[in-house]
């Protein structure tokens, strides 16, 4: 009798324990699985970067193979790379790029030491022909944030060795730039020459998102310097390429600076057009305008409407909205983070599958595969250690804080290792069917795939942070001082408090766009956020029936709405 009842006992006992013990088994199998992950991925980085250190710095980027470098981001003069007179040392691009990446790692003396060494050396007065819009994103865009990185409170540069001089750099090359906007149209030329501007018969065409994604760098350099002149001119080539959009919301792929006129009528949301959309969205959020919300708004619907099927996108003539190419490409693989960023999850979470399921079919992702054939492109079969599905999935795994694309990044990281790791650094790929090796490894890996995939797995680096990624993966701080949008009384303070139990804490307002479920996630013991405008989402989960179950959005004082899928979110209605 008495063993009867002990036995039921123990038996109740398990049964209350066991879900619990389960549980907490599951937690910290997942944050042993994102230390280890993350200890990874740190690997990875310093492999990159001590290689380029040893082998290619100052130059552009390194030679993994052949432990040389490349001057990548400028053709001297008129002369092609491979002549490229022995003396000329490059721009640091790899450094430059990797300094937010430093401080992400928490690595605060190499990163200083970068600083120092990109201060007494850099110069952009060189007799060099470089693409305007990799410049941008690259340089300005590396410059600028490590810049607001260097003077930020929790930084020890504030003690006396930092006097701005990343910014003084920055406004050098800003400088630089002016002269590729003195267009009939407004509309930059593609390439010029960093010390004599735009060089005799340079050609006159030039991109969509080349010319339409210089906004946030040259918007925030002009918000430092207090200098408006790049605003003002990155802003004006926004218009007018606008102004050259369809009657269906559409643009092109390529256009004349000149005249004006668009070159090529088809395209779609990767190559040459991209990041055009996120600076869009990423505008709005960083400036708080109302014009790039409507412009966001009317491109975004466009999209949908005309590209997407199902959860694929193709390319579509913009005068007709006629399906013109079916096939995917690898940079596509960032819109599922934009989709994302404006709260529709469950959309961004199928077409982050489809790329997945490519990325396993051959081990990385082919940077143009033929949907209506199945084939890879006969001449794009490469793959150059591109950071989009990584991105992707980060947005995702703050979105959602499913563990299923922890397991996508480790599949991620261990394909890298796999395939492109060599002794030097790591190198591209050049066909993705063989496996073959390319000798490069762009600066992109260290800015953003290794950035997406550490912050995959260790997101700490971001609490208590309010930043917003540009294209290249360089943070910028989303400010109320540089919300234009919103009267005063309206603007939400830099940071947003939160409540955690009783104490306060302070969070990242942008974190609120891109992980809501993080940040009001019932786990953390009914938190309540305090924010002038910000009202929650009637569930937890931010799932909804109508617009009425969603809040009010903390950063930028919008209503949420109900998308398709029921998720709340800045969703626009299609
Ligand atoms: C990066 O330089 C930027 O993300 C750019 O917008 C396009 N993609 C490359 C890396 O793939």
């Amino acid at each position: 009798m008495i063993r009867g009842r002990s036995c039921w006992t123990a038996l109740i006992i398990f049964l209350l324990i066991f879900p619990t013990a389960v549980m907490s088994e599951l937690d910290s199998g997942l944050s042993a699985k994102r230390r280890r992950m993350s200890d990874k991925v740190r690997k990875m980085f310093y492999h990159a970067y001590d290689n380029y250190m040893t082998y290619a710095f100052p130059h552009d980027e390194l030679k993994p193979m052949t432990k040389t470098f490349t001057n990548s981001l400028s053709e001297l003069g008129n002369l092609k790379l491979e002549n490229l007179p022995r003396e000329y040392n490059g721009t640091a691009l790899t450094l430059v790029e990797s300094l937010s990446s430093l401080v992400i790692l928490g690595n605060n003396t190499e990163f200083e030491k970068a600083v120092m060494w990109l201060s007494e050396n850099l110069t952009f007065d060189v007799d060099a022909r470089i693409n305007l819009f990799e410049c941008n994103i690259r340089l300005l865009g590396g410059l600028v944030s490590a810049h607001i990185l260097a003077t930020e409170s929790t930084n020890r540069f504030l003690q006396g060795t930092y006097n701005n001089q990343l910014l003084v750099l920055a406004q050098d090359l800003g400088h630089r730039f002016l002269p590729a906007f003195n267009t009939p149209t407004g509309l930059p030329y593609a390439w010029i020459n960093l010390k004599y501007g735009v060089m005799e018969n340079e050609t006159t065409e030039t991109s969509t998102s080349g010319c339409g994604s210089l906004i946030l760098e040259m918007g925030a350099l002009s918000r430092l310097t207090g200098d408006a002149r790049f605003e003002h001119a990155a802003l004006n080539a926004l218009h007018k390429l606008w102004g050259m959009r369809s009657s269906l919301n559409l643009l092109g792929t390529t256009l004349d600076v000149a005249t004006g006129e668009w070159i090529e009528y088809s395209s779609g949301i990767g190559a040459g057009v991209d990041s055009f959309y996120e600076y869009l969205l990423k505008a709005h959020i960083l400036f708080g305008k109302e014009e790039f919300w409507r412009m966001f708004h009317s491109a975004y619907l466009a999209v949908q409407k005309y590209f997407r099927y199902g959860s694929w996108y193709h390319e579509a003539d913009m005068r007709t909205g006629r399906a013109t190419y079916w096939q995917l490409t690898s940079l596509q693989a960032f819109w599922p983070g934009v989709q994302v960023l404006v709260g529709d999850v469950a959309a961004a979470n199928l077409t982050h599958r489809e790329f997945f399921y490519v990325w396993k079919k051959f081990g990385v992702l082919p940077e143009r595969y033929l949907l209506d054939h199945q084939i890879v492109h006969p001449t794009e079969k490469y793959y150059p250690l591109r950071p989009e599905l990584a991105e992707s999935t980060y947005y995702l795994y703050q979105a959602t804080k499913d563990p299923w694309y922890m397991e996508v990044g480790e599949a991620i990281v261990n394909s890298l290792n796999l395939h492109t790791k060599v002794e030097g650094g790591f190198a591209s790929i050049k066909d993705v069917t063989t496996m073959q090796l390319e000798d490069h490894q762009h600066s992109f890996f260290l800015a953003e795939t290794c950035k997406y995939l550490y912050l995959l797995f260790d997101d700490s680096p971001l609490v208590g942070r309010n930043y917003i990624f540009t294209t290249e993966g360089h943070p910028l701080p989303v400010l109320s001082d540089w919300h234009e949008r919103l009267p005063d009384v309206y603007t939400p303070p830099n940071m947003t408090s939160l409540k955690i139990n009783t104490q306060k804490k302070q969070a990242s307002a942008m974190s609120m766009q891109v992980c809501p479920a993080n940040l009001l996630n019932p786990g953390h013991g009914g938190q309540e956020i305090e924010s002038v405008c910000h009202v929650p989402d009637l569930r937890d989960d931010h799932r909804c029936l109508t617009d009425d179950d969603c809040g009010i959005d903390s950063t930028n004082c919008r209503r949420r709405s109900c998308s398709m899928a029921g998720y709340c979110g800045l969703w626009l209605f299609i």
